[in-house]
This record gives structure tokens, C-alpha cells and sequence, in this order.
């Protein structure tokens, strides 16, 4: 089968077809840049408010690279993969100080950048700079899969993909070209009832040709994710209660949380949120009641989360380097996990106080 005519017959759809967002068709490079890192694992409308803020704020990378982490957190509160904006921060002091404030062009300097993986940086150079480098997100696998009539994405059939996809990737318009095959995957060449008499290539599919674009490629079995009961605790001192920084290594590091932790086996929730406080904070509080439960799903597992309010029990808790006191009107000046606002909802609807 001949592939290099896909190209042509994808652009052609591509510019009648594409959704208008507000980091397409644009030359800054810094912007481009942005919306890739935000678009990792994260949905176009969710990203589209985040983005547009961020922008607002941070009109360029040298107002990024002198901002202060937190009020950077501050801005990706509820976006998730948090990494994703410390590293960002990273890459805009790396950009300032060491490329003069210009983004790097070539492959090995910004591929070199924190956070930069070979998504970005071939979806940064090809569409900013017409490098001819071919992005392979979820969407191209599975359009490829099912032009080339792959079953497993194996290492090696994602190592073939990308060799037709480099030989026949627009030498004009690569960037383009990367996101009319992104587009194809979220719009056409959907997992399930993909839209074929809609598709400008499928009759150079051979998933299509022979009749069961679907089966193409073979789902992934996933197993299923572990789950956690957490607890932690709103610890009172008038009117204020206590909050800790996360540390600035894994998770949602960097973030601001209750004390609190997992539930161990045969444990009840008030000796594991006594038990955890006293680790954490030095000292057992004194439980007052639950004020609620919420459920969240991370990536790799899902909590049930249990909030309850304390107070110090003769011992006052130690004041750690990264924490504070605050009252709730506060809680907007900090970043906080995504869970945790799910249950300042339920203490606003409650009124806050015991
Ligand atoms: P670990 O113990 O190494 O797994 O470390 P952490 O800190 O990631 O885990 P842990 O035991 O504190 O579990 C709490 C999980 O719940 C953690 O994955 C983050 C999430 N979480 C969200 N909001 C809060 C919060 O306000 N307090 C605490 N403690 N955890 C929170």
C-alpha cells in the first residue's frame, strides 16, 4: 500500500474540518509550548480556561521563569499531573538564563529541557519551528494501528509506525500535519464506532478494508487500580485551622494538604487520623466530629477521603518549616489537590465551623 498520498488527502480535511482553539494557529512559540504541556493526559475543553488564565498572567516566559512556584500551582489547581507545571517552571529559568530567553529550535536542546519527553518536543518544533518530527500520542497509535492493520502496539510496531509516519510526514506543513492525524484520532478514528465515511484516508486503511476497523488495535488490558481510605483532619485554633505543604517530591508535591494518610488494615479512621496527626504534627489531637467523605480517582489509584474536625489536645501541634495557619477565607491564596476541594464544598455548604 502506498502511504505518501495520506498527507494531501489528510490536510485537505484538516483545514475544513478543525475545531478553532485559542493555541491554533498561533507563532508564539512560548504559547505553543504551553498548551502541549497542558494538553498531556488532560481533555482540549478543560484546558482551553486553563490555558487562557495562565495567559493572562503570564504573558511570556520570562514572566513564568520569575514567578514564584506556588503562585504558578496556584494557576494549575485542578488541572492534575502537577509535575507537569514545576517542570515547565524549570525549562523557563533553564530558557532565560542559559538560551537568552529564546526557545530553544533543535531537537537536542529542547528535548533536554525539564519535562520535555519526545511528544512535546516534536509537537513544539514541528508546530513552531516546520521541524518534519512525527508525533505518536494515544490518538496517532490508534489511527496508525488501523492504517497499517497492527493488532498490538508492541514496541516494535510502534517503532514501524513511527518510520512511515517520519517518511511521510508534510516536509511544508509537519505541524500541521501532526495535528490533522491527532484531530482524525479525536474526532473520526474514535475508539469505538470510529466514523469511517467521514474518514479522508479510509481507503487506505486496512482495518477498514477489511471490514473491522474497531478490533484495531486490541485494548490494552488494564488492571484495575488500588483504593484508599484516607483520612485527615481540619485541626482548629480559633478561628483558623492548620494546613502543611507537601513535599517537593512526588505527588501532588508542592501542594498544600490537611495532615492526614492512609488507613492501615484492621484500623478504625479516628486511630489512623490520631495516628497519622501524631507522626506528622507531634501530637494526638482531639477528634471533634466527621464533617464528611468524598471519593477521587487518581491515575494509578482512588481514595475515599474522610475530613474531620479537631482540635489540639493539650499538646499543641508542632509548627512545621511549610505550614501554616489560615482562616477559610484563605483557602484561594493557596493551591490545594483537587480531593481537598471537593470537601471545602461540603465545610462551605456547612458553614465551616464545628
Ligand atoms: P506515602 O505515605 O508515601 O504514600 O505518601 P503520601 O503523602 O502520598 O500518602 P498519604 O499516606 O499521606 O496518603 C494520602 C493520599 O491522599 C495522598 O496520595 C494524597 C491524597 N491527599 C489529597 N489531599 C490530601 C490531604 O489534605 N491530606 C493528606 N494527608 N492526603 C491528601
Amino acid at each position: 500500500m502506498q502511504y505518501n498520498t495520506i498527507p494531501n488527502y489528510l490536510l485537505a480535511w484538516y483545514f475544513v474540518n478543525k475545531r478553532t482553539l485559542p493555541f491554533r494557529d498561533i507563532d508564539d512559540v512560548y504559547k505553543i509550548w504551553l498548551s502541549e504541556v497542558m494538553l498531556q493526559q488532560t481533555q482540549v475543553e478543560t484546558v482551553i480556561p486553563y490555558f487562557k488564565n495562565w495567559i493572562n498572567k503570564f504573558p511570556t516566559i520570562e514572566t513564568v521563569a520569575d514567578a514564584e512556584q506556588e503562585s504558578l500551582l496556584k494557576m494549575w489547581e485542578g488541572l492534575g499531573y502537577y509535575s507537569r507545571c514545576r517542570n515547565f517552571h524549570k525549562a523557563a529559568n533553564i530558557v532565560v538564563k542559559t538560551h537568552n530567553g529564546k526557545i530553544p529550535n533543535n531537537w537536542e536542546e529542547f528535548r533536554a529541557l525539564p519535562g520535555v519527553g519526545d511528544y512535546t518536543a516534536s509537537a513544539v518544533l514541528s508546530i513552531a519551528f516546520k521541524k518534519p518530527y512525527p508525533v505518536i500520542d494515544g490518538n496517532v497509535k490508534r489511527v496508525m494501528a488501523r492504517i497499517l492493520r497492527f493488532r498490538n502496539l508492541t514496541k516494535r510496531n510502534i517503532y514501524r509506525m513511527k518510520k512511515c509516519l517520519t517518511d511521510i510526514i508534510s516536509k511544508e506543513n509537519p505541524g500541521d500535519f501532526n495535528q490533522s492525524m491527532m484531530e482524525l484520532g479525536a474526532r473520526i478514528c474514535t475508539p469505538k464506532n470510529p466514523k469511517c465515511g467521514l474518514c479522508p484516508v479510509s481507503f487506505q486503511c486496512g482495518a477498514f478494508l477489511v471490514g473491522t476497523p474497531e478490533s484495531y488495535p486490541l485494548p490494552i488490558k488494564k488492571k484495575k487500580p488500588p483504593h484508599y481510605e484516607i483520612v485527615a483532619g481540619l485541626i482548629w485554633r480559633g478561628n483558623k485551622f492548620y494546613i502543611q505543604k507537601r513535599g517537593q517530591k512526588g505527588m501532588l508535591a508542592g501542594l498544600w494538604e490537611f495532615p492526614g494518610g492512609k488507613v492501615e488494615k484492621d484500623e478504625s479512621l479516628e486511630d489512623a487520623l490520631r495516628r497519622e496527626i501524631q507522626e506528622e504534627c507531634g501530637a494526638k489531637p482531639k477528634i471533634i466530629k466527621k464533617f464528611g467523605t468524598i471519593n477521587h480517582a487518581y491515575t494509578h489509584f482512588s481514595i475515599t477521603f474522610h475530613g474531620y474536625h479537631c482540635s489540639e489536645n493539650g499538646t499543641p501541634i508542632n509548627d512545621l518549616e511549610h505550614s501554616t495557619w489560615i482562616e477559610p477565607g484563605q483557602i484561594s491564596e493557596f493551591p490545594f489537590p483537587k480531593a481537598n476541594h471537593k470537601l471545602f464544598s461540603l465545610l462551605e455548604e456547612q458553614g465551616w465551623h464545628v
